[in-house]
């Protein structure tokens, strides 16, 4: 399959984060993508292309308006404010405050357009940001043009990232703004399948009312895994979107036995929505040596993976998210689209 890729992603380095009381290198640094783009030329994917550019219009489609426009100012008003360090906010609106009136201070505004101090800007971000965003709808373009599936090697992150708020690695949503532009090109429905980690958590808020993007988490249980705050099995969507969002948290220590299962499941309810395409948030943090995670799968299960997803018969667009250990990043994350492939 084809790998869309952008070198932009790079300016998004040397980024600090908050971990256990301490400013620490950021995990999610630019190695991640070029030990990927080196492992879909050593096994021979297939092509890699540049992506072309897109107006934000597709952004704003699942984010506010106010939000998308406020990303590019960030590090030009960190540097005006005369701030060191990497931009990253440090007080939220929670319960008991005003979480509707914008505060003039770029410091403050990164606390009201974000949940943690893990999405931050350095001189790069905004670049890599749009960047990771035009491979995303690029490589849309190709499985809407009929390809049967291609990789969005997209960096920076999207599923943190909700309607309103950024987080987690994460600024905007490429799952969703995809899956939202493949409604917007006439597909009647669309799954999202995230298998990170994590709970994308801005996923999930972003389609919770909608019975048109069927959405689809396997996760560290929320009661003892970031993001914490959303991705319990009790939600399953509201309104109109009731039963069209499923969560399946898992333990410290959940292996391809579990987890796979899991996968079948999940599959199960994606085969019977019967959905035009398949968006997988591919996040390969789920393996046993990534440095910030608690599964426990091997290299050799991510083929696996990608055999089961492909075994779905449907025209599939992988969008890459998180993972950490960068020395197998490649292997696990190309490991999943070779399954798929050979399937
Ligand atoms: C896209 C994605 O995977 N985002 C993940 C964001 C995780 N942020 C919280 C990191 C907490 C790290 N705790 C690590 C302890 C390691 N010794
Ligand atoms: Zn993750």
């Amino acid at each position: 399959m084809k790998t869309i890729f952008s070198p932009l992603h790079a300016g998004h380095g040397g980024q600090m984060e908050l971990v256990s009381g301490q400013i620490v290198p950021g995990f999610e640094k630019p190695s991640r993508a070029e030990f990927i783009k080196a492992r879909v030329e050593s096994e021979k994917l297939g092509p890699i292309l540049a992506p072309k550019e897109h107006s934000l219009d597709a952004a704003k489609r699942v984010h506010a308006s106010d939000y998308i426009d406020f990303l590019p100012t960030v590090w030009p008003e960190w540097q005006n404010a005369g701030f060191p360090g990497s931009a990253m906010a440090f007080t939220w609106p929670t319960r008991g405050l005003r979480g509707d009136v914008p505060p003039k201070r770029i410091d403050a505004l990164l606390g009201y357009y974000s949940f943690d101090a893990g999405a931050t800007f350095v001189k790069g971000t905004w670049d890599a940001i749009k960047s990771s965003y035009d491979v995303g709808l690029t490589a849309a373009e190709l499985v809407k043009a009929g390809e049967r599936a291609a990789f969005a090697l997209c960096r920076p992150p999207g599923h943190h990232a909700g309607a309103a708020f950024m987080g987690g690695y994460c600024f905007i949503n490429n799952a969703a703004v995809v899956a939202q532009w493949y409604r917007d090109q006439g597909a009647a429905r669309v799954a999202i399948l995230d298998v990170d980690y994590h709970h994308g958590n801005g996923t999930q808020e972003i389609f919770y009312e909608r019975d048109d993007v069927l959405m689809i988490n396997l996760h560290g249980d929320p009661m003892t895994e970031y993001p914490f705050f959303l991705g319990h099995a009790d939600e399953r969507g509201a309104g109109k979107g009731e039963g069209f969002n499923h969560n399946y948290p898992m333990q410290p220590g959940t292996a391809w036995d579990k987890w796979s299962a899991a996968l079948e499941d999940a599959c199960a309810k994606v085969a019977a929505y019967a959905p035009d395409v398949v968006v997988v948030s591919l996040g390969v943090d789920t393996f046993e040596k990534d440095p910030i995670s608690q599964f426990k799968l091997k290299s050799s299960d991510y083929p696996r993976m990608g055999e089961r997803i492909a075994k779905l018969g449907l025209p599939t667009l992988f969008v890459m998210e998180g993972g950490y250990a960068v020395e197998e990043i490649g292997i696990n994350a190309v490991g999943v689209l070779t399954g798929f492939d050979n399937a």
